[in-house]
């Protein structure tokens, strides 16, 4: 289906669309003058102005951006209280970035963040109906914090504010906020994958939701798949037929639904990748390795990253393919999150199972070919694990983009690159299409494929590489926020 494309022909990277200085009155308004409108973003979580750039986590990053001097970034300020607080705190970061945030209450947080965001939310959006645990009083907080983020917010905007919310934590808000009378533009993105309405009907609010995140004036997805997926429960939740370019009439408003893919700073990971190269990390792991090639997995240790079956396929490798017994090390990196809920407690000892398995199988005196570790490594050292992996393994049953391929490829030596093996189920996979791309699920296709990586030429690997690259620096972060606010800014 062919989604929303307003924005001008000649729109290019760095380009926002401008009112032209004689524009009519009648026709499209814009909000914001290109550069000066003020830009609120909303997430669950706002790093503190210390922790922003320096933190793994993807939204962090890929917001860089839109958080320029004079915008408002607003949301949890990662303390639970008693009471959840009716006025944000505000800080003022040195780059002129304002961050607002509020406290939630330790009752309300448990059911709003690992009761039905991380319960209900995260698995159904991944397909994972199985493990979706739903209960009223967790769905009720859900709203309550949504409407405690939309009181403390409505003192601090102001009528030209384009509003830009992010993800599954805070999908009532626009309703919220439209109640309170609030009639900017407002945006949501969404940075998981959506699912068609025989998925979402499960959730016995699935209607309720489609309703509240139509009081946004866009909505945008990772994939034009997930966008037409959001579409087809427009029609089942709603009874409205949106037309052929996305957009739908809802309570006298439209509503313009878009895809825009997210990225990564290509050209910044360029350069903390080549002096990470050289970091005591980077040194520390090329020596353990003995002149060995590394297979690298990097992933929020989470059921949605497909952890299981990727050592299942490693295992394979090495029994299908002995001649890289004792040449090859997998490093998996698997940082702890969520360890709240139950489903990722149960994954992660369903992990340390397999990784023993294979060890045990295959290791040697003087060889042990999985290293899998649960904490955290710092983000220089991760640019120079990357670029020393001959083989990026990013194998998700299911991701909104996944930023670790991006952020794998913009690392390789172009010289000398890796290979990406990557899950038809990322949303990345839709763009990086030169990587070797895999069911993750298929022990033997995905064996198959590090195995083709491991062996391929370096001519081979230089052309997927140089093709990969070219996409990764044209999908960058910036263009992503560039592209949204674009949309946001322009009002049929
Ligand atoms: C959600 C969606 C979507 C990971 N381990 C460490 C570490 N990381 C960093 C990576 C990367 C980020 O965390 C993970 O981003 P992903 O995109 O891969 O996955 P999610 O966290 O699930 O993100 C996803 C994303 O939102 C953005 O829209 O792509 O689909 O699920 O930047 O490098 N960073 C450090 N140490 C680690 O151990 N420093």
């Amino acid at each position: 289906m062919a989604l929303v494309n307003a924005l001008p022909s000649d729109f290019s990277d760095g380009d926002l669309p401008k009112v032209p200085a004689d524009a009519p009155a009648a026709g499209p308004r814009v909000w914001g003058e290109a550069g000066t409108g003020r830009v609120v973003i909303v997430s669950n979580r706002v790093p503190s102005p210390s922790e922003q750039g320096a933190t793994a986590g993807g939204l962090a990053v890929a917001l860089a951006d839109a958080t320029t001097k004079g915008s408002m970034w607003f949301g949890w300020s990662g303390r639970r209280v008693e009471e959840t607080s009716e006025e944000a705190s505000i800080v003022l970061s040195e780059a002129g970035v304002t961050f607002a945030t509020i406290d939630i209450a330790e009752r309300d947080y448990q059911r709003f963040y690992n009761g039905f965001s991380n319960g209900a939310l995260w698995p159904l959006l991944h397909y994972r109906t199985g493990l979706l645990r739903f209960n009223r009083p967790d769905y009720q907080a859900y709203r309550t914090v949504n409407r405690a983020f939309a009181r403390a917010l409505l003192p601090l905007l102001r009528p030209d504010d384009l509003i830009w919310i992010h993800d599954y934590q805070l999908m009532p808000l626009g309703m919220e906020l439209r109640a309170l009378g609030v009639e900017n533009r407002i945006g949501f993105f969404l940075h998981v994958p959506f699912v068609p309405p025989s998925f979402l009907q499960v959730l016995p609010p699935a209607d309720e939701l489609v309703a509240a995140l139509s009081a946004c004036d866009v909505i945008g997805f990772q994939t034009a798949a997930d966008a037409d997926m959001f579409l087809q429960n427009v029609t089942e939740s709603l009874g409205v037929q949106p037309q052929r370019d996305g957009r739908y009439p809802y309570h006298g408003r439209e509503v313009a639904v878009i895809s825009t893919p997210i990225g990564i700073d290509a050209m910044k990971f360029v350069k903390l990748a080549e002096r990470a190269a050289l970091t005591p990390e980077a040194a520390r792991l090329q020596e353990s390795l003995s002149g060995r090639k590394l297979v690298l997995g990097v992933d929020r240790l989470d059921y949605s990253k497909g952890l299981p079956q990727r050592f299942d396929a490693y295992g394979r490798l090495l029994y299908a393919y002995p001649q890289h017994r004792r040449a090859v090390n997998f490093l998996q990196i698997a940082a702890r999150s969520r360890q709240e809920v139950g489903s990722y407690q149960s994954l992660r000892r369903e992990l340390d199972r397999r990784a023993g398995d294979i060890n045990g199988e295959f290791s040697d005196f003087d060889w042990v070919p999985l290293r899998y570790m649960t904490h955290p490594v710092n983000r220089n050292a991760l640019a120079g694990f990357y670029r020393r992996a001959n083989i990026g393994l990013v194998t998700p049953l299911r991701d909104g983009m996944n930023l670790v391929a991006k952020e794998y490829i913009a690392a390789q030596d172009p010289e000398d690159p890796g290979v990406l093996v990557l899950s038809r189920f990322a949303g990345a996979a839709d763009e990086l299409t030169e990587a070797l791309v895999v069911n993750p699920v298929d022990a033997d296709e995905v064996a198959a494929a590090i195995h083709q990586g491991l062996v391929m030429s370096l001519e081979e690997r230089r052309a997927r590489h140089e093709a990969l690259f070219r996409k990764v620096c044209h999908t960058t972060a910036r263009r992503f926020c560039e592209t949204f606010l674009a949309h946001l800014r322009v009002q049929p």
